[in-house]
């Protein structure tokens, strides 16, 4: 095991070139040492990008709860894996060693089946961060039925459009969720999607907040009823490497949501993998991912990644400002978490609340503490480094995306250095590359390129959920034999990446093509403002002009002011060329619930088609947009 440990910068030079050279080689060894399978494959690797055609461990057998729950019962039963930390810091914590999680996850696997789930159906989970949304998603896992997790803050028509569209014939759900001070009833909302689906579900029911809830007899069926007549134990299904794991749907650009599929083995094998090394997880170590498991950083760094380790991983039901802002701070203390990994928009909505809140916890137990979700900017960096990390932890900015599967650009504790703002380095296996528009290698250094990835890795997604031309068209088509990620990055003189964002944040001003992100990278540079978005609309003369949303880290007065120096800012850093026709303050900016802004949302305000905003049910913030809507200009 020890071979994989990437614990020096030559140990990762020799793995990279080892896996860049013999990658079948590489990957075969290292699935081979590190996991369970019931047979081994006949094939690595079969690709074939042009069809978006990949296969990893070809006729290899194995379950993925095995590796991750039933090795480790073996070697240390009692060792926590999981530990509960509800909304409300009065409730009791609650944790589950790995056998008691075995036997939790086994008991769901029973009822699923008592239900008549069979390997290969769709499950779709809409549940709080409870313990039962692990429960269940392991279950599925154990059975050989394919999940699908709907975050829990959807609404009721984001949510049917998912069912519908994988055809699942069970929702699990809870009667309601605690997030902060609100509670959401989410059966209601379960049961308003049931309508829109027009189709034959049935709903199993869990217990959290205990508030009466519609039933339907022939269709809802309560756990706490079907769970007592359940055996302890249930025998993993033996699965394929190619077989689906799971479901998860990501939007896409048009509103309709992409069903990206991902595969037993080698999704395993690389959220293992990189779990392991990009955190430098060892024995003993608590972990902690803030996000939720309805997004991939959930399902791949709160559950996979970290219980194929053998880790012991927190979920948190709760939210970073309730009771207060020192939420997060408090459960560090609390349990003592040694990796901490969040996003950048959680990371700007507490430094904006200033440092009082941190004061009084003890963070000394963090070694190392990472970001994902979207580019961080160099503020927002700086102030986690000093008083999260009390400049001494290392800050790993990791790259990836749902349908990659696990992180494929970041830097390493100890191994490869972090620049603020730079992700750094691709990980082992990793073949990145930038392009330019005709698809030429781009060899100069600071020069922004479109990413794309020249060869597969284990956890890549296999397809689209029912589209697979989609996935070609999305994915492969742009350039030849390329993955394209739809990203734009650069790399400095010393190979460092750096993500400057999404390349269709492209405005084109009097005929010069402006990316969004530096411009934003020079407002944010304004000691005032907290962040803000950029996007165009139609102007008569130059075609487009700069719309740009703006929240301001408190209220001012002088707002004229501010915005005079915002464009100083923008000239200086940029050019004229970029200065922004409008400006806007806002409380706010419209935000999915990683923390990426909806800049559709903000390009149909700012062009005043407001009756065309799309669903902004999935929304982090549903009601900033009205405001926005009232004060646009
Ligand atoms: C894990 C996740 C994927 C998109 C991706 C990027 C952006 C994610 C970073 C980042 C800059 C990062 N999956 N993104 N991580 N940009 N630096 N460290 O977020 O499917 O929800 O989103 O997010 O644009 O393509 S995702």
């Amino acid at each position: 095991m020890s071979r994989y440990n990437i614990d020096s910068p030559e140990k990762y030079s020799q793995l990279y070139i080892e896996s860049v050279n013999e990658p079948e080689v590489f990957w075969s060894e290292l699935a081979s040492n590190n996991f369970l399978w019931e047979a081994k494959w006949s094939k690595v690797l079969d690709w074939d990008f042009r069809k978006a055609k990949v296969s990893w461990f070809k006729d290899a057998k194995l379950n993925i709860t095995i590796n991750c729950l039933d090795r480790h019962v073996k070697n240390h039963p009692t060792k926590t894996a999981i530990i509960f930390e509800p909304n409300n810091p009065d409730e009791e914590y609650k944790s589950y060693s790995y056998s008691e999680l075995l036997t939790e996850v086994c008991k769901m696997a029973n009822v699923l089946k008592s239900m008549g789930v069979k390997k290969g159906d769709r499950v779709c989970i809409y549940l709080p961060m409870i313990p039962e949304l692990a429960f269940s998603v392991l279950a599925c896992a154990r059975i050989g039925a394919i999940h699908s997790v709907v975050f829990a803050g959807f609404s009721s028509s984001a949510l049917a459009a998912r069912i519908v569209d994988c055809k699942s014939g069970i929702i699990i759900t809870s009667d309601g969720s605690y997030r902060g001070k609100k509670i959401l009833n989410l059966k209601k909302i379960v049961d308003e999607a049931l309508e829109i689906c027009k189709s034959d579900q049935k709903v199993l029911l869990v217990k959290r907040t205990n508030e009466s809830v519609n039933i339907n007899s022939k269709r809802d069926f309560l756990l706490e009823d079907l769970i007592v007549d359940v055996d302890n134990f249930c025998d993993a299904e033996i699965m394929d490497a190619e077989d689906p794991l799971f479901i998860l749907y990501t939007s896409g650009s048009t509103g309709k949501p992409k069903g990206m599929v991902h595969t037993c083995a080698g999704y395993m094998v690389y959220t293992s993998f990189t779990f392991k090394n990009v955190f430098q997880y060892d024995d003993g170590d608590i972990y902690w991912c803030t996000a939720d498991i309805g997004w991939i950083t959930g399902h791949s760094y709160i559950l996979y990644g970290p219980l194929s380790n053998g880790a012991t991983t927190i979920m948190f039901e709760g939210v970073p400002s309730f009771p207060d802002y020192s939420r997060f701070w408090q459960v560090v203390e609390k349990f003592g978490v040694n990796q901490f990994y969040t996003a950048p928009t959680a990371i700007r909505a507490l430094a904006k609340q200033g440092t009082s809140f941190l004061k009084n916890c003890d963070l000394s137990s963090l070694k190392v503490l990472g970001t994902v979700g979207e580019p961080i900017n160099l503020e927002a960096w700086q102030w986690y480094n000093k008083y999260v990390g009390r400049s001494n932890c290392p800050i790993v900015d990791t790259w990836w995306q749902t349908e990659t599967g696990g992180i494929l650009i970041s830097s390493i504790p100890k191994v490869i250095p972090d620049k603020p703002t730079f992700a750094t380095k691709p990980f082992i296996g990793i073949q990145a590359i930038l392009l330019d528009e005709n698809g030429n290698e781009l060899k100069e250094f600071n020069t922004v390129g479109k990413l794309c990835i020249q060869y597969p890795w284990p956890s890549i997604a296999r397809t689209i959920w029912g589209d697979h031309k989609r996935y070609i068209d999305t994915y492969f088509s742009a350039f030849e034999n390329k993955y394209f990620t739809g990203d734009g990055a650069f790399k400095d003189k010393d190979g460092n990446y750096r993500i400057t964002g999404r390349v269709d944040d492209v405005i084109i001003v009097s005929g010069h093509n402006l990316g969004t992100a530096p411009i934003e990278d020079a407002i944010n540079e304004h000691e005032l403002v907290a962040e803000s978005a950029i996007v165009g609309f139609p102007h008569q003369i130059k075609g487009n002009a700069l719309y740009g949303f703006i929240t301001l880290k408190q209220e001012h007065e002088n707002i004229d002011d501010i915005k005079k120096e915002i464009n100083l800012l923008i000239s200086k850093k940029i050019g004229p060329i970029a200065k922004l026709d409008k400006i806007q303050m806002t409380n706010g900016l419209p935000k999915t619930r990683s923390g990426k802004i909806m800049r559709r949302i903000l390009r149909n305000i700012a062009s005043k088609e407001f009756d065309n905003l799309g669903d902004i049910s999935t929304l982090l913030n549903p009601d900033v947009v009205k405001e926005i809507i009232d004060n646009s200009l």
